[in-house]
């Protein structure tokens, strides 16, 4: 006999929505149930254009409806740890979007609630580690075939930010994901951070400093730049090129299909993220709910969003200071090893 997880969707806005539809439609096994968000009147429209879903503006009252058996957390980052602790003390599964906390003091209590449950339910939601090229990046620097990593080079770059976007998001909302991904692909942890930023683009509203390039250093030895500029009115584009010791391997030049016509040749330059990961968020969300529904996760947990978090709070200060900070870390608990 096969049930159905009801899923309670707290954040109704740009990501929220996105995971409510593509519940709906790509990921078998699971329903929308309750959803939640501070705007009444967004809610509601959410709720309304699905059958049987209870629109609530208290996320508490969304994880309480009537058949939850697993929270999705999609509202605003500083909004995530209480969401998350509350879903522990139901122990619901939680897959919330990146950042897990703003801060590694909200990611530190998170990892004690968990400790305190004894098992992990809470999965962060670094898509990234779905998308299939990233997982051959992985596969092939598993089997050591570029040999011992000595660089990442990355490149984040979105068309525009939305107004709310500070500098400082330029790090913990944006190169965040290279964070993890560099964390996850390397297998080792970042140990220092620095931060450089050259003449903002004239692109850029008042005050936001865009673009930047951000400096991780890693506990194998490795350095990982990424240019991060979240205005360069051109496209989304994230590439990753790993360079070893024996070879070097890119990935994320988007060449799925080249036009050749009328005397030129092309392609398209994929315009947002929730295009370009539309396969790794399925992906994503199809291995969360079938983990979920025996209680499980499927992911990147808590520990590293925790070290996410220390990792961005040691860019902020190398931002702002003009200085190379040192990453550190607790000791790993036994529950994340
Ligand atoms: C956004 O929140 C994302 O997750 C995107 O992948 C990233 O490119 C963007 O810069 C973030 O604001």
């Amino acid at each position: 006999m096969t049930s159905t997880l009801g899923i309670a969707v707290i954040g109704t806005g740009k990501m929220g929505s996105d995971h409510v539809r593509r519940i709906g439609r790509t990921v078998g096994g699971a329903r929308v149930v309750a959803v939640a968000d501070p705007d009444g009147d967004r809610v509601k429209e959410v709720a309304g254009a699905l059958d049987g879903v209870s629109a609530h503006t208290d996320p508490a009252a969304a994880m309480a409806a009537p058949g939850v058996g697993a929270v999705l957390v999609a509202s605003p980052g500083p909004a995530h740890e209480e969401t998350i602790l509350q879903a522990l003390e139901r122990e619901l599964p939680v897959l919330c979007e990146k950042p897990m906390t703003p801060d590694t003091a909200g990611a530190l209590r998170v990892m004690e609630a968990e400790q305190r449950l004894g098992r992990r339910l809470v999965q962060v939601g670094f898509m990234r580690r779905y998308d299939a090229e990233y997982e051959r990046l992985k596969e092939l620097l598993d089997a050591g075939s570029l040999g011992r990593p000595l660089f990442l080079h990355c490149r984040h770059r979105n068309v525009a930010s939305p107004p709310f976007f500070t500098s400082d998001m330029l790090i913990t909302d944006s190169v965040v994901h290279e964070v993890d991904a560099a964390r996850w692909l390397l297998g080792q942890e970042i140990t220092a951070v620095s931060v450089l930023s050259p003449a903002a683009t004239s692109a850029a509203p008042e005050g936001l400093r865009d673009p930047r390039l951000v400096l991780l250093e890693t506990s194998g030895g490795a350095i990982v730049d990424v240019e991060i500029f979240v205005n360069c009115g051109v496209g989304y584009e994230v590439r990753c090129e790993a360079v070893g010791e024996a070879g070097s391997a890119r990935i994320g030049d988007g060449h799925a299909m080249v036009v050749r016509s009328a005397g030129r040749w092309g392609g398209e330059i994929v315009q947002d993220f929730t295009v370009r990961f539309a396969d790794a968020y399925d992906r994503q969300l199809r291995r969360w709910v079938a983990a979920a529904a025996r209680g499980r996760t499927a992911g990147p947990g808590a520990w590293d969003g925790y070290a996410a978090a220390a990792v961005s709070e040691a860019g902020l200060r190398a931002g702002r200071d003009g200085v190379r900070v040192a990453v550190e870390l607790v000791d790993r608990p036994a529950l994340y090893r």
